[in-house]
């Protein structure tokens, strides 16, 4: 399937498509009144451009539709539900028959593959085993490709990490956030050296290239980024292989758009919003889900040789970019900075607040390495200045840098939360 030629995957891809819109069409009522809205219903999908004919799905009809509104096979069909939970309102509820939990395996098997994990592997998932969604999906993956799976869940940091000695780990999966943790308590507990991790496999959250570097210098690993979101099945959806130069979108079982502000295609190469319709979901098909995720697709070929194209790291979310003074600010872009830095430690929360005049405020608390104390004030003033000036030239914006001590800002086990809105907008 990694493999087929383009003309064959397209072939593949309509077939899907045109099950997956009569499916919709015929099971869910919701798709039922929206393409009938649009005087559109399934024997008018030809062809993969006909694509665009199609309503999108937000969030919100998820929200709406809650809980188990947009379930396309009955009840009794059903052998999970997971749930992500939003900043405002009601979980969104996602469902799967038996055969999707197969489908979604076989994608997190073939992922884990690729980056070369093998039975021989010990496979460390420490992350939440509940509602989310990389608990189980993770999990199941990992076991039908037959590694073995530890299932260490979330919290107690120095037992995970006593696990991950013991056993012998080779292979971590959790966020970013959580495995900078991880490696920053193992080297205070002078044990980064006993563990035998080869592999890193993090996401659910956005990171960077420095964050990259620095996980895999400290641990010793080559670390992957994994994308993929609860409405999609989970985890799986891409992820990177070992050439680590975008993430392979698995384009048999996914159809990929990026679009603009206003919904329309953006040129090739142009960062916009991704959305997704899936192609083997039975429980729940969605069709032109507004994932809320930036980024592009990258057109030239892999030098792997896999036929799936490829997605830029996430750039951030749509509905997370800052508009600074009319600016358009990512979080990632401000993180990419602050690593480039050597003095500045792997923690920073951006706080954007609107005081004097009406006009917003960007500031910045990073926590410093220890080593980077020099004793001297006048060594820190200097610093801030000059962590203001290299994020001046790269937002067009200016900010207020507070350093603080490393520890100062709270680390959690699941996502991290990187920016503090103030602004009563
Ligand atoms: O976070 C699924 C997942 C679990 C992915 C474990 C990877 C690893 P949700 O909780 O529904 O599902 O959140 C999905 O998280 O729309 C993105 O905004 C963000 N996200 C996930 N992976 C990445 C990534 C899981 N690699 C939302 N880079 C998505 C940036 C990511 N953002």
């Amino acid at each position: 399937m990694e493999l087929m030629e383009r003309s064959e995957l397209e072939e593949l891809q309509l077939r899907r498509l045109k099950d997956t819109v009569g499916r919709a069409y015929n099971s869910v009522p919701f798709y039922h009144q929206q393409m009938k809205a649009l005087g559109i219903d399934p024997s008018q999908i030809n062809s993969l451009q006909d694509l665009q004919r199609l309503p999108t799905t937000r969030k919100a009809d998820l929200r709406e539709n809650y809980p188990f509104g947009l379930f396309a096979t009955p009840p009794d069909e059903v052998v999970r539900v997971h749930a992500s939970s939003g900043t405002t309102g009601k979980p969104t509820v996602v469902g799967y028959t038996r055969k999707d939990i197969e489908t979604w395996s076989d994608l997190m098997a073939r992922d884990f593959v690729m980056v070369g994990v093998t039975k021989q592997d010990i496979f460390q998932n420490a992350v939440n085993y509940g509602f989310f969604t990389g608990g189980l999906g993770v999990h199941y993956g990992i076991e039908r490709m037959g590694a073995m799976a530890v299932p260490s869940g979330v919290g107690n940091t120095e037992r995970q990490l006593e696990i991950m000695m013991d056993f012998g780990v080779t292979v971590l999966h959790c966020t970013p956030s959580y495995a900078l943790y991880l490696a920053e308590t193992a080297q205070a507990k002078g044990i980064i050296d006993k563990l035998k991790l080869r592999i890193g496999c993090f996401g659910a959250e956005p990171w960077s290239d420095e964050a990259r570097s620095e996980l895999e210098t400290s641990f010793g690993i080559k670390a992957y980024d994994s994308y993929g979101l609860s409405e999609m099945f989970g985890p799986g959806v891409a992820f990177e292989c070992t050439e680590q130069d975008g993430l392979h979108i698995w384009e048999d079982h996914f159809l990929v758009e990026i679009l603009d502000s206003e919904g329309q295609p953006c040129a090739p190469g142009e960062a916009g919003e991704l959305v997704l319709t899936s192609l083997t979901k039975e429980a729940m098909p969605l069709i032109r889900y507004r994932t809320g995720d930036v980024t592009y697709v990258l057109e030239d070929g892999c030098n792997c040789g896999r036929v799936s194209r490829r997605l830029h790291r996430f750039l951030g979310r749509a509905d997370d970019m800052l508009v600074v003074r009319g600016i358009n600010v990512f979080p990632s872009q401000i993180e990419d900075v602050l690593l480039s830095i050597p003095e500045i430690g792997d923690y920073f929360q951006v706080i954007v607040d609107r005081k004097r005049h009406g006009l917003d405020e960007l500031s910045i608390q990073v926590e410093l390495k220890d080593e980077a104390f020099t004793g001297e004030l006048a060594d820190l003033s200097k610093l801030q200045k000059r962590v203001e000036d290299r994020l001046k030239s790269v937002l067009n914006v200016r900010s207020k840098i507070e350093l603080l001590e490393k520890g100062s800002i709270p680390r959690t086990a699941g996502k991290s939360k990187k920016v503090v809105d103030r602004r009563q907008i």
